[in-house]
């Protein structure tokens, strides 16, 4: 059976979602919608921590078991947990995202982490910011939830 996992997100800014995370092959399918962004993009990671008693706060920095840079998805320098950017419009976000580096089994498995949605754009590790390399500039923390396995 393959694995399957679920992410509640939510937070005190109004934005609030459900994330379906299904392993397909090596890649990580990972597909939802998002409400109450405002218009553009919006940085959208795995952090390391399943940690939310002190809101997204407690989630930690990126999930970096490898201890990359910050980077985008499709570079080789980035942290596991680096999945880009989703788009908003008319305050409907809809992810679909295909991942090689996060897992649901083993290592890179980011069960028990958190994914976070930030308020400003991921500049993928470019934009030269000092945040650039770690966080990719991406803001407060505006809606999370803990990753959990589901049927
Ligand atoms: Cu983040
Ligand atoms: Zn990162």
């Amino acid at each position: 059976m393959p694995v399957k996992a679920v992410c509640v997100l939510s937070g005190d800014k109004g934005v609030t979602g459900t994330i379906a995370l299904t392993q397909q092959g090596d890649c990580v399918h990972v597909t939802g919608e998002i409400k109450g962004l405002a218009d553009g993009e919006h940085g959208f990671h795995v952090h390391e921590f399943g940690d939310n008693t002190n809101g997204c706060t407690s989630a930690g920095g990126h999930f970096n078991p490898k201890g990359k840079e910050h980077g985008a998805p499709v570079d080789d320098e980035r942290h596991v947990g680096d999945l880009g950017n989703v788009s908003s419009k008319d305050g409907e976000c809809k992810v679909d995202i295909t991942d090689k580096m996060i897992n649901l089994t083993g290592e890179h498995s980011v069960i028990g982490r958190t994914v976070v949605v930030h308020a400003d754009i991921d500049d993928l590790g470019k934009g030269g910011h000092e945040l650039s390399k770690t966080t990719g500039n991406a803001g407060a923390r505006l809606a999370c939830g803990v990753i959990g396995i589901t049927k």
